[in-house]
Formats: C-alpha cells, sequence, structure tokens
C-alpha cells in the first residue's frame, strides 16, 4: 500500500485489526510473559535467530504497535518506547558514550538532561560543550577527537530558541558523528529532524503525543540496527520500558495530534499578538513571531510555530510570582502539550537544578515564564492573563 499521509498515519500506521478478532481499539497486552511453545524454540527466541515475544521489559505487542506509529510518523526505519522521556534521553546517551568521551549540546537543555549531562561527567568524566550552533564555524570549533554525539533541542525549553537542524547535521556528517534531537516541543506533526539528515530523534511522549496529561512516557526513533541494539542492551538491561496501558493511552491520543496541534498553534498567534503589546510584559519569544531572531529557520524547519510561548514580565521574581498567583482557571503546573493551558516558573521549577550563572547563560532570568496554550477558547485563555497581569 501507498505511503499514508500524515494524518492518516496517526490513526492506522503499525496496527492491523485482522489479526486480534477485529478490535477497533488496539489490545492492550497486560502480561509480563510469553509461553513458549517448546524449549528449542524459547533458546531461538533468546538468541535472536526468531522473531516473538518473550518477556515484557524484551518488547509486548501493544508498545509495538505505537513503536511501529511514531517510527512512520518520525520517518524513520524502527521507534523504541521508555517508560519516560528522561529514559529515552539517558538510555541514548548512554549507549552513544562510553567513559572520557565528549558531547557537543545546544545552548539550552531541559533542566534534567542538564542534571544527566552534569552526572555523566562527574562519574563517567564524559565532558560536554554548549554550542549556539548558529554557524558551521561556532560548531566545527567544538568538536572534538572524543566527540561522541551532538545532542540538540529545538525550540529550547524555555528560551524558544531555534536550532538549524540542516546544518547541524551537515556539519555532523563531516565528522561521522550523529546527531540526536529532543523534538518534545515540536511532535512530528510540526518537525521531522530525521527527514532533515539527523539520526535520532526523541520525545518527552508525556507531551504533545499524550495530549491529555495522563501519562508519563519517551519515544525513540531512529535507525534498526541501531534501536534494535539498544533495546537488547541499554534499554533491556537499564530496564526503562513503557508499561502497555500507557502505550494505549499514547495510540489513543497520537490519533488526534493534526488537530490539536493546529489548534494549539492558533491559540498560540493570538495570545502571542496580545501579549506582546501588554504594557507588563518585556520580552515575548515565539518561533511563530516575524520578528523572532530565528524566524528564517521556523520558515525552514517547522510547519507552524507551536504550542509554547515564554514572556519576561516587567519587574523582579517576586513581580513573576505575584502573576502567577493571580491567575484564575489557568493551571499552575510543569508539563506541557496538555488541553489545559499550563503555565511555570522556568527559574524555580523546570530549570531549578541549573545553576544560576549556567541559567542566566541560556536566557533564564528569574522574570521568565513559561506558557503552554492549551485547547480552550483562546478569548478566555487571554482574559485569564490579562486580568492576572493588570490586577494590583
Ligand atoms: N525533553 C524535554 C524537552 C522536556 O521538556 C522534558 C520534560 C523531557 C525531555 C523529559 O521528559 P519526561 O521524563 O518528563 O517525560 N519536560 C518537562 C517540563 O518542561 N515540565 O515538566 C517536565
Amino acid at each position: 500500500m501507498k505511503k499514508k499521509r500524515f494524518e492518516t498515519a496517526v490513526i492506522h500506521e503499525g496496527y492491523d485489526e485482522k489479526v486480534l478478532l477485529g478490535s477497533l481499539s488496539t489490545p492492550i497486552f497486560q502480561t509480563s510473559t510469553y509461553t513458549f511453545d517448546s524449549a528449542e524454540q524459547g533458546e531461538r527466541r533468546f538468541a535472536g535467530e526468531e522473531e516473538g515475544y518473550m518477556y515484557s521489559r524484551l518488547g509486548n505487542p501493544t508498545v509495538t504497535v505505537l513503536e511501529k506509529r511514531i517510527a512512520a510518523l518520525e520517518g524513520g526505519e524502527r521507534g523504541l518506547a521508555f517508560s519516560s522521556g528522561m529514559a529515552a534521553v539517558s538510555a541514548i546517551l548512554v549507549a552513544l558514550t562510553k567513559a572520557n568521551d565528549h558531547i557537543l549540546a545546544s545552548e539550552g537543555l531541559y533542566g534534567c538532561t542538564f542534571g544527566l549531562l552534569t552526572m555523566m561527567k562527574e562519574k563517567y568524566n564524559i565532558d560536554h560543550d554548549f554550542s549556539s550552533m548558529a554557524t558551521k564555524e561556532d560548531i566545527k570549533a567544538l568538536i572534538k577527537p572524543n566527540t561522541a554525539c551532538i545532542y540538540i533541542e529545538t525550540p529550547i525549553n524555555p528560551t524558544m530558541k531555534l536550532i538549524d537542524l540542516e546544518l547541524v547535521a551537515e556539519v555532523a556528517k563531516e565528522y561521522d558523528i550523529p546527531v540526536v534531537v529532543d523534538n518534545t516541543f515540536s511532535s512530528p506533526y510540526l518537525q521531522r529532524p530525521l527527514e532533515l539528515g539527523c539520526d535520532v530523534v526523541l520525545h518527552s511522549a508525556t507531551k504533545y503525543i499524550g495530549g491529555h496529561g495522563d501519562v508519563i512516557a519517551g519515544l525513540v526513533v531512529g535507525k534498526k540496527e541501531f534501536l534494535d541494539d539498544v533495546q537488547m542492551t541499554t534499554q533491556k538491561d537499564m530496564g526503562g520500558v513503557m508499561p502497555p496501558f500507557d502505550a494505549w493511552l499514547l495510540i489513543r491520543g497520537l490519533k488526534t495530534l493534526p488537530l490539536r496541534m493546529d489548534r494549539h498553534c492558533i491559540n498560540a498567534e493570538k495570545v502571542f499578538e496580545k501579549l506582546k503589546n501588554h504594557e507588563k510584559v518585556t520580552n515575548v519569544y515565539y518561533p511563530g513571531d516575524s520578528s523572532h531572531p530565528d524566524y528564517l529557520i521556523k520558515q525552514k524547519q517547522m510547519k507552524h510555530g507551536g504550542g509554547l510561548i515564554s514572556f519576561e514580565i516587567k519587574g523582579s521574581k517576586q513581580d513573576a510570582q505575584n502573576f502567577l498567583n493571580k491567575l484564575s482557571f489557568i493551571k499552575l503546573a510543569v508539563s506541557l502539550g496538555d488541553t489545559e493551558t499550563l503555565i511555570e516558573h522556568p527559574a524555580t521549577m523546570t530549570h531549578a537544578v541549573v545553576p544560576e550563572d549556567e541559567r542566566v547563560n541560556m536566557g533564564i532570568s528569574d522574570q521568565l515564564i513559561r506558557l503552554s496554550v492549551g485547547l480552550e477558547a483562546w478569548g478566555d485563555i487571554w482574559e485569564d492573563i490579562e486580568q492576572a497581569l493588570n490586577k494590583k
């Protein structure tokens, strides 16, 4: 059958109900283990000579459907599911590095990814550098003989800076270094790094892929040979596998991804237009803004600007916290990409583990607020923000 369009693939890819009693909804295989027909079959499966399930830490049929679906959506050879976004990030970084290696990372990362790099440096002498990756020269200047991978977030959490993925992939090819992209903020609907020459794409599926704030999960897509190896070594031995019920929630969530993303983006564009003109707001960072410094990169690699906006409140940290305390229905919570509009204070929440000087280098001030625009009526979202900004 010919390749399905994105909106069809999110609903159908990777599942054939005919082999499962016609069940329209993917069954949840709530089992820890699988029986073998014979001792010899068990031997063949463990030796990798015969396809088939053995134990749910090594693979589960419900999880397999999700892995096939995300692979199709990202345009990669295979997918691999994890128990959280951080389980995915840590398994991939452990798989690609050994003691004394070096990682080149984007200037700005989710706080726990930053924490993981710090731990790898302290425990295994795996050093890292951060780069804006604005030009080829910027990237080349920090590549070392022991650079084992380039690790990128774009848009960067929470500063909304962008990195030109095609540019990074071109440089990386010259040096034969794999490029890993955390695509959490965009989802494959808005941006597909593998199509731009990157090697591995990963997600905190907790966010837009799940979309409903009810699951913690991670997904990775890349070359079959690489991810087969990660599944049967790093993931098997570290154990951060996805439970089948979580896979079922994500299969359901993915079906509406294009619809949800379109609405998140439209709402964010409307709220951005209002925010940028409010006197209590200084800077507003949104990739869909035509005066955003990285707007040309957005035009090149993202379908729309996304559902996240960051902005700075005029005044001090206390002014930022006062604003958050005055919101009415907008939820003061970390995470993002849910139906509900969520708002948080990166300096004291998602990025609290980043030391202050590094935080300031990344562009995270005490006045910075991160807004994940939800699916409510945008007029209600704006009115709640406006009343909280205006309240004395
Ligand atoms: N990558 C990015 C870009 C993230 O934003 C997060 C979580 C992760 C990886 C880790 O995924 P998890 O293990 O939580 O599924 N980001 C969060 C945030 O911004 N607020 O709360 C969690």
